[in-house]
């Protein structure tokens, strides 16, 4: 069986466990024997990073190129589309939540605590989130991959979307939701691994917040 290591709270964590459970995949979730960066972690995934997949011998790290691996490996449920375009439109999407929309949201990570929050900087990160609401909205509607199939580049999206979505109003001020991201949100919730996976991880995400005294 396949064994991925994760943390709680992790949000590429969330994203692996869409892929996995829309695949139909059975997993194994561990945690890290003593923490991420243990010593014990570390004499299985040298990386220490989370998540990771065990395979075999297969030891991978980075969700994306574990999604990658497992979508080769596993093709009966495809999550990339047959077209180079829309391939192309699925990379973007993946790539886009990797590496604009949730560096905008990290900004936030040191500042949830309310005892610790820098007014300036979380005033900084909400601009950029917003601003990258409105190039998602904006990438949403130039895209013609169908919403009633689950693509690679969505899981890390939604993710991403939910934990804007409980932060606003609590560690960022309130935002102004493009149209597109809210609609695509809700066609998102149509995929059973998406809302099997949400109501699973919402709790996760809610006892972070708890334990960082924001809620
Ligand atoms: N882009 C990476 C980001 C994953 C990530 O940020 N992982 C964090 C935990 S949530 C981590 O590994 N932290 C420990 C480290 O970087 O050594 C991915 O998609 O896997």
């Amino acid at each position: 069986m396949l064994r991925i290591y994760t943390s709680d709270h992790s949000l590429y964590c969330a994203k692996l466990r869409i892929l996995l459970r829309h695949k139909g995949l059975r997993f194994e979730d561990l945690q890290p024997p003593g923490g991420g960066g243990s010593p014990d972690y570390l004499s299985i995934v040298p990386s220490g990073h989370l998540p990771a997949l065990v395979d075999g011998d297969l030891v991978l790290t980075d969700s994306e190129a574990i999604a990658e691996y497992l979508d080769e490996k596993y093709p009966a449920i495809p999550m990339l589309p047959d077209t180079l375009t829309g391939r192309a439109r699925s990379w973007e999407r993946s790539r886009f939540a990797d590496t604009r929309l949730e560096p905008a949201l990290r900004l936030t990570f040191p500042h949830v605590s309310p005892y610790r929050r820098d007014p300036q900087v979380i005033g900084d990160a909400h601009a950029l989130i917003l601003k990258r609401l409105v190039a998602l909205a904006k990438m949403l509607n130039v895209s013609d991959l169908p919403r009633d199939t689950l693509w690679m580049g969505d899981p890390g999206t939604i993710v991403t979307l939910d934990w804007i979505d409980l932060f606003e109003g609590v560690v960022i001020p309130m935002l102004d939701w493009p149209e597109a991201v809210t609609i695509y949100r809700h066609e998102m919730l149509q995929h059973k691994a998406v809302r099997d996976e949400l109501l699973a991880y919402q709790p996760k995400m809610l006892c972070y917040m708890k334990d960082k005294g924001a809620l």
